[in-house]
């Protein structure tokens, strides 16, 4: 059983534990501390499917904290032929200018849908888009190249994308496979490795500074909870007390964070 959140996840079948392995790895390059998730969000079972035809669900939540990072987790959920998911936001500190790593790759029956993305907190802001933009837009634009567009996505959610958004609907099978080890892990790794490179060189902002970009990541953490894709999913499988908790509480914990601690 996992009883920290640095624990390692490994869940037997799960399509995405490569890029999960890949990306700790790739944070250990910074010093880790546990963040600090109730023990029934660290691992879950449940079930799925028919009564005649169950099928075995499990959720686990990997987190940590750094100086620089108030918040990295990964929602991770096997439930075999009915999903399969990693959804991985990494929450900044208001008192670095940094945007969030978002990550939603998802299988479900009907095809994957995969999302990477360096949000904007306030995406009207240059001096806080400019130097981000700049060096996403050419790994955004070798990537996407190779990949069928996503289709439209909801209007209200406009302003917490970037231009770099790589949004994909892939169909399962051996052909999209392929492309998943061809497009989609490399681009999770460039876009992972820019983010920890401009963490790496984030100075501190003024506390006005600090302030302002706070509220911008207040706005975005409460559009994400409210309309968190998952939610269906979720509380078909645990039911609504569990999910609306995990979304609030630890996937988008923001407000709740930001009462209890002041930082
Ligand atoms: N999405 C989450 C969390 C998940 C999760 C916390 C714990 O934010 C999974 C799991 N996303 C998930 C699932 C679906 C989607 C869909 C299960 C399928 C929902 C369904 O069809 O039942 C990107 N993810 C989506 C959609 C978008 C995104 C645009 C389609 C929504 C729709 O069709 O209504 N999620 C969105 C996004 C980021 C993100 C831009 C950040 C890069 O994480």
């Amino acid at each position: 059983v996992r009883t920290s959140s640095l624990d390692p996840v490994q869940i037997k079948g799960w399509r995405w534990q490569p890029f999960l392995d890949k990306a700790i790895s790739a944070l250990e390059t910074f010093r880790l501390s546990p963040y600090p998730i109730d023990e029934t969000f660290l691992q879950r079972e449940g079930s799925t499917g028919s009564k005649s035809k169950p099928v075995p669900v499990t959720t686990a939540t990997w987190a940590c904290a750094t100086d620089k990072l108030r918040q990295v987790r990964c929602a991770c959920v096997e439930a075999g032929t009915a999903a399969s998911v990693l959804n991985f936001v990494i929450n900044p500190s208001c008192r670095f200018d940094l945007p969030f790593f978002g990550a939603d790759l998802v299988t479900l029956p009907n095809g994957h849908l995969l999302a990477l993305d360096l949000q904007p907190v306030d995406k009207a802001d240059p001096e806080h888009t400019g130097p981000v933009w700049e060096r996403l837009m050419p790994v955004f634009e070798r990537w996407q190249a190779e990949l069928p567009d996503g289709g439209p996505i909801p209007e209200e959610a406009q302003p917490y994308f970037s231009p770099a958004f790589l949004w994909t609907r892939i169909p399962l099978g051996e052909e999209g496979d392929a492309l998943i080890e061809r497009v989609i892990r490399p681009a999770f790794i460039e876009y992972l490795q820019l983010y920890l490179k401009l963490v790496a060189e984030a100075q501190p902002v003024n506390d006005d500074r600090a302030a302002s970009l706070l509220a911008g990541q207040k706005r975005y953490t409460a559009y994400r909870a409210e309309k968190d894709p998952a939610r269906g999913m979720l509380t078909r499988f645990y039911g609504s007390e569990w999910t609306e908790s995990y979304i609030h509480d630890v996937l988008f914990d923001l407000e709740k964070a930001a009462s209890t601690s002041l930082s």
